[in-house]
């Protein structure tokens, strides 16, 4: 769908449109601006009308005349748009990134530009520091105070958070509202319910017969930094975490629906928007509705999809991935949940690492979540960081893991394993000896992130040929915010993990998160498992669970895919089988 694309590149038009002096401009200004609009908040693609009818059906749409429809056609056949490269010559600047900052407009921009080279928001940040913006013709020191506002202002709303630093203040905030006796429920929706890695607000929902007392006690609870809006049913705080947060009390008649709508994603909507209006309901954030716009209650999501003849499905797989198609066919498969995790395959422990926990520890926290194994895979010697351990060391600690596995029989197992470090040139950090003695290898790279893509494809490549390692360990290495993904051919990995039996990890730490989602998505086409890892270095880190089980599932990873939801006595035999 081009929609979007269409738009903002209308809107920038626009703009630049709006600098020219002749009359005439202002006409065309006024044209492309409500194309911008009409486009930007259809449901339907401009490609698939022009597809079924061509330029006269895009004529038809409001304020789209002849011209403009010529430029929409232009661009779905040729991926071009003349006008717009034209005008984008004479100004060479992102013009979208400097004009949706508060206090500069399209010809504060354009006189910036000449005046100072300023072509987006680095240039303009280099400007700011100089302070020469104050100095120009036409600016003045209060303008280059009111920019600078306007791009501190947009730069810490435009901030997304971890999941993991997020979620469980929005559940603190829930659990607030609920103890308070005021709401019959509440329920965190939006990207976060979607175990999106990342998150740009926060929306809360509540059912309550006294709003006023709930709005005042959200925009009064301690987590608020300031007020940014207060209404009878929408209040908008921004939280001391630095992120916004949303809280709309809604009436019981029209919960599910507003669940459902505000749960997302957007593009999900969309989709199953189409559906409710085929099957002749509207349905919106305020509710389902018949042809008469009388409300249909539904008690439930559940119910509320099964109306518009769908499965219900979890809100990780509502991002528009086909799975909408699949529930209308009922030919969804649910994915695996918490519940069915039994283990963990990656951890750490104080006989690495003294600012860890003791395996005790661990082992305790580990019974604690509920798990009946866990795999204690310490660092291997290159990672000095970490106090990586030697060949005679893990002897030693295997010694330790034997006398607590007797004591703790019955009750949780641990199964012995190291994260081997994925040496420079694909070999392992442990000598062959060292790596049979255990039940189970987490294979790493630490180090040299900067390979080139077929040098650290070969690497990996070579470790899982090995046949020494049981599972890839955060296979792209990323850490949220700072560090990308290493450049790597994701399915030259999966074939050599699938000829292999090696698994792939879903490092479930909130900054990795690794496998992503997608990397899931085209990594499940190969006949692998995957495994789930808290990654836990201390007991608390056992808790990271969720959001490695949260990424499975937007993944749509089923149960049967987890090596880690196999119970104590199935993972014995499936660790044997090497
Ligand atoms: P975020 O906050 O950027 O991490 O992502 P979301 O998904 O939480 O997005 P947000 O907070 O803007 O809106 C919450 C949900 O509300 C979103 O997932 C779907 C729904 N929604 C918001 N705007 C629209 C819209 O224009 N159309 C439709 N159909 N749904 C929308
Ligand atoms: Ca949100
Ligand atoms: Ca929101
Ligand atoms: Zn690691």
């Amino acid at each position: 769908m081009d929609n979007k694309i269409i738009s903002d590149m209308f809107a920038e038009i626009a703009s630049m449109l709006s600098l020219d002096e002749r009359p005439t401009a202002r006409f065309e200004v006024r044209a492309y601006q409500k194309a911008a609009l009409t486009i930007g908040s259809m449901q339907e693609g401009v490609d698939d009308i022009y597809r079924k009818g061509g330029k006269a059906a895009l004529m038809e749409l409001p304020g789209i005349g002849k011209g403009i429809a010529g430029s929409i056609e232009e661009y779905i056949t040729t991926g071009h748009m003349e006008k717009y490269e034209y005008l984008k010559k004479m100004y060479p600047i992102d013009m979208k990134g400097l004009t949706s900052i508060q206090g500069l407009g399209a010809r504060k921009a354009v006189a910036l530009y000449k005046a100072l080279g300023v072509k987006d928001i680095p240039t303009l940040k280099k400007a700011l520091a100089s302070h020469k913006i104050g100095k120009l013709e036409g600016f003045g020191e209060k303008s280059e105070e009111m920019i600078h506002k306007g791009l501190d202002l947009l730069q810490r709303s435009s901030g997304r958070m971890l999941l993991g630093d997020a979620l469980p203040v929005a559940e603190a905030i829930v659990q607030r509202l609920k103890d308070s006796g005021l709401v019959d429920r509440a329920l965190v929706a939006g990207s976060a319910r979607r175990m999106r890695e990342t998150v740009g607000d926060l929306d809360i929902l509540a059912i309550s017969e006294k709003a006023p007392k709930v709005m005042e006690l959200f925009t009064k609870m301690p987590e608020v930094e300031s007020l940014i809006a207060e209404g009878p049913t929408r209040s908008a705080v921004r939280l001391k975490i630095g992120l916004n947060c949303d809280l709309r009390v809604i009436p019981e008649d029209g919960f599910s629906a507003a669940v459902q709508y505000f749960t997302g994603s957007k593009d999900h909507n969309v989709q199953v928007r189409t559906i409710s209006v085929r099957k002749g309901y509207k349905l919106n954030e305020y509710g389902l509705f018949n042809k008469k716009g009388k409300i249909i209650p539904t008690k439930s999501e559940e119910e509320l999809y099964a109306k518009l003849g769908m499965q219900w499905m979890p809100p990780e797989m509502r991002e528009a991935r086909g799975e909408v198609k699949l529930a209308q066919e009922s030919a969804l498969k649910m994915p695996v949940e918490l519940g069915d995790i039994k283990g963990d395959m990656h951890t750490h422990g104080r006989d690495s690492d003294p600012s860890t926990d003791p395996l005790e520890k661990m082992a305790d926290a580990a019974m604690t979540s509920g798990l009946k194994y866990f795999a204690s895979t310490n660092h291997t010697k290159s990672l000095k960081v970490e106090n990586g351990m030697n060949e005679k060391q893990f002897e030693l600690f295997f010694k330790k893991v034997d006398a607590l596995n007797k004591r703790l029989y019955g009750k949780i197992r641990i199964l012995k394993g190291a994260e081997v470090d994925i040496l420079k040139d694909g070999s392992l950090d442990l000598d062959q000896k060292c790596l049979k003695s255990m039940d189970w290898v987490v294979g790493s790279v630490h180090s040299a992130f900067n390979q080139p893509e077929e040098e650290m494809t070969k690497r990996i490549v070579k470790a899982i040929d090995s046949g020494f390692i049981d599972v890839l360990g955060h296979p792209t290495g990323r850490e949220m915010p700072s560090r990308d993904a290493y450049r790597l051919d994701l399915d030259k990995v999966c074939e050599a993990a699938e000829r292999n039996r090696v698994a792939m990890e879903i490092n479930a730490q909130p900054k990795r998160l690794d496998l992503n989602d997608t990397n899931i998505i085209s990594a499940s086409k190969y006949k692998i498992k995957f495994a789930i890892d808290s990654d836990a270095h201390r007991t608390p880190h056992f808790a990271y669970m969720r959001y490695g089980v949260g990424t499975a599932r937007r993944g749509w990873l089923t149960k049967d895919r987890i090596v880690n939801a196999m119970g104590l006595k199935e993972i014995s035999k499936y660790l044997e089988m090497d």
